[in-house]
């Protein structure tokens, strides 16, 4: 049974022996990092899996009665008890199963395809009349700082709100997204939104901006201006805004949903849906027009004015660097809505393992299937955490034609959110890509360095320091499958040292009576 809310799913992780209650008084400005931290880099002693258990802060500095929930997804046991799965492989499974579908060719056939159809109804959201979220509305005397929300690191700006979905309408079309994009808490009523220039919020920025523009037919270059756009002057700007709201601690398919690199015009809620297989129900906004859970246990309504941008950052980021200070859109509260006694929900990204990581792997096992639809030759790929999704990519390929590992490259670059791909390891089907050091033996053995190397240019991931510009750089991928004569190669290729299986089953028949074990 899908979980209805927040509420369910600690209750969930509690009964699974996966929430720690922790009723000693902590700060939320650095010390629930701090204890985090350790927490998400728990090894594990081979009976518990690595990752530490969630935690429930119930006793929190300067906010009384309140409760934060951290590290909610962070162990690969959490993450699959969260999309209600043994393995991830099952949600693949599913995609896999939906993008099955052969035209059918008789009546019969259509038959059969019926329970799927009335599968897929289910995904769809359902806008109710009321829910949990409305239990209290503050029109006025609202404060975002009356939450506790965490100042992570040290040499943070400030506090930031760290689990947020993002919803936004596309102007044009009217379609929603919800994305997972920090907040940076400047006063009671202001935060910044952090949503890099490529991400779909930021879209649904650049096409108010285009709106306003044709009406005020400004000469100012308002495209190049939608985030991150530190040469960007900011005077001269037509006015207008953009609504927004954003949904604090909801049920994990929602949460889930908002990182998931989905393609832009579907929407996380349908998402949600198909993930939880239930239809995610909402709620009106009071003052925006907008939807969000109705079960969230905090709402913010408000507005990103156009002609605004202010100074983000820094943060402690998941690359384990602080994220440089740029210029960003800033969010105008104009009402909050919660749960009576809300709990805050949050994580802590820093030096990998944490609990995004596990987010991270859950979104490469359950795309793998997608990612193989445009790639059909993909075996395999892992994201190393250490490689923070976009610095490493390894795959492994059936190649069967020559030039295919720089097809498999290129490709990569191309598809959503992996353009960001800083490197691209690309190795033949019969090399494990989830056993590093059978990646290393194998891949770092194959090359010729130069000859297998392709560098290119692109957009780069905004959370890339060393590029040479923000948000632009290069990429390189290493073509480490084995070469072949059709590819120029014209040396004899060694064979792999295996030990053939009758030496082997008869080592096994004797290797008790060796006494070495
Ligand atoms: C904990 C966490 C924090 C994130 N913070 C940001 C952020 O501040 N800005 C951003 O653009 N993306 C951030 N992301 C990544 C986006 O949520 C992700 O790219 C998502 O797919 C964006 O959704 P969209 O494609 O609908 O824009 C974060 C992801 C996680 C897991
Ligand atoms: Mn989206």
């Amino acid at each position: 049974m899908p979980y209805d809310d927040l509420r369910a799913w600690i209750e969930a992780l509690d009964r699974a022996g996966e929430l720690k209650r922790i009723r000693t008084e902590v700060d939320p400005v650095l010390e629930i990092t701090e204890i985090t931290d350790r927490v998400s880099k728990m090894k594990g002693d081979g009976r518990s899996a690595p990752g530490g258990p969630a935690l429930l802060f119930q006793n929190l500095k300067g906010h009384r009665g309140a409760q934060v929930l951290i590290n909610q997804f962070g162990s690969a046991r959490r993450m699959n008890l969260a999309l209600e799965v043994d393995k991830l492989d099952e949600v693949a499974e599913r995609i896999r199963a939906f993008m099955d579908v052969k035209s059918p060719q008789g009546f019969l056939d259509k038959v059969k395809m019926l329970p799927m159809l009335a599968e897929m109804g289910k995904f769809f959201p359902k806008t109710v009349s009321s829910g949990p979220c409305k239990e209290v509305i503050k029109r006025d005397n609202f404060s975002l700082l009356d939450f506790p929300v965490l100042q992570c690191w040290p040499k943070d700006a400030g506090r930031f709100i760290t689990l947020p979905c993002v919803v936004t309408r596309d102007s044009k079309t009217g379609k929603r997204n919800v994305g997972m994009y920090r907040m940076q808490i400047f006063d009671e009523r202001t935060a910044g939104m952090h949503w890099q220039r490529q991400k779909i919020g930021a879209e649904h920025y650049r096409e108010r901006l285009r709106e306003t523009q044709e009406a005020a037919a400004s000469k100012v270059d308002l495209m190049a201006r939608t985030s991150g756009g530190s040469q960007i002057p900011t005077g001269n700007l037509p006015g207008g805004k953009m609504e927004v709201a954003v949904a604090i601690g909801t049920d994990p398919s929602i949460t889930f949903s908002a990182i998931v690199p989905a393609p832009p015009d579907v929407e996380e809620y349908l998402i949600a849906g198909f993930l939880r297989q239930k239809p995610v129900e909402l709620v009106k906004c009071e003052t925006v027009d907008l939807e969000v859970p109705a079960s969230s246990e905090i709402v913010l309504e408000g507005h990103v004015h156009l002609d605004e941008l202010r100074t983000e950052g820094p943060f402690g980021d998941h690359t384990g660097f602080y994220s440089l200070e740029d210029l960003y859109p800033v969010f105008h509260l104009s009402c909050i809505t919660h749960r009576k006694d809300p709990i805050y929900s949050a994580t802590i990204v820093g030096k990998p393992p944490m609990e995004d990581g596990w987010m991270g792997k859950a979104v490469e096992r359950i795309f793998l299937p997608l990612m193989k639809l445009t790639i059909p030759e993909l075996v395999d790929i892992n994201l190393p955490v250490e490689g923070v999704f976009h610095n490493l990519m390894i795959v492994s390929i059936r190649k069967s034609y020559p030039g295919q590992a720089r097809k498999v490259m290129n490709a990569i670059w191309s598809l959503g959110q992996a353009m960001f791909t800083k490197c691209i390891i690309v190795v033949d089907e019969d090399v494990n890509v989830q056993d590093i050091g059978e990646v290393t033996l194998k891949a770092l053995n194959h090359i010729d360095p130069e000859r297998d190397i392709q560098f290119t240019l692109g957009p780069v991931d905004s959370l890339d320091h060393a590029s040479r510009l923000p948000d632009y750089g290069s990429k390189m991928g290493i073509d480490a499958t084995r070469k072949w004569s059709s590819e120029g190669f014209t040396r004899p290729w060694p064979d792999e040292i295996l030990m053939d299986e009758k030496t082997k089953a008869m080592v096994d028949k004797k290797w008790k009576e060796l006494g070495i074990e």
